[in-house]
């Protein structure tokens, strides 16, 4: 079964919306299969974001994952990374549309409450930066 890496950054849990974004998924019918709360590493959120080293917003980014506890969860279900993605909504907020997560919670770039893998073999790389193999 497919699975992916989801995780309320900072912004969403200071803003009280975990239980929000966790309620979506389940009502969706998604799996929940692992979940922790943790202040995030800055080695970890430059691994995880190390495919933009070479983009300008690539610090203040590191920055901001790394500001406050996120909740790094799992979720496993038939195509679950195409569908986590559409709930999630577009990186432009000129993009994300109403009855998505960012589209009905923020109109930030950055502060943008929530990441979501967005292929499966990503997701496996996420994964097991973010978990221990006794996590699962
Ligand atoms: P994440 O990875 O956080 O789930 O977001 P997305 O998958 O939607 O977007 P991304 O990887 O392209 O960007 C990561 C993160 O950087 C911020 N960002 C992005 C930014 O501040 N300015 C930019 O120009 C871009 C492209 C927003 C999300």
């Amino acid at each position: 079964m497919e699975r992916t890496y989801i995780m309320v950054k900072p912004d969403g849990v200071q803003r009280k919306l975990t239980g929000e974004i966790i309620r979506r998924f389940e009502n969706r019918g998604l799996t929940l299969v692992a979940l922790k709360m943790l202040t995030p590493k800055r080695e970890t959120a430059e691994k995880h974001y190390a495919v933009h080293a070479e983009r300008p917003f690539y610090g203040e980014l590191v920055d901001f994952v790394t500001s406050g506890p996120v909740v790094a969860m799992v979720w496993e279900g038939k195509d679950i990374v195409k569908i986590t993605r559409a709930m999630i909504g577009a990186t432009k907020p000129t993009e994300a549309l109403p009855g998505t997560i960012r589209g009905d919670f923020t109109a930030d770039m950055m502060s943008n409450l929530i990441h979501g893998s967005d292929a499966p073999e990503a997701a496996e790389d996420e994964i097991a930066l973010w978990f221990g193999e006794g996590e699962l």
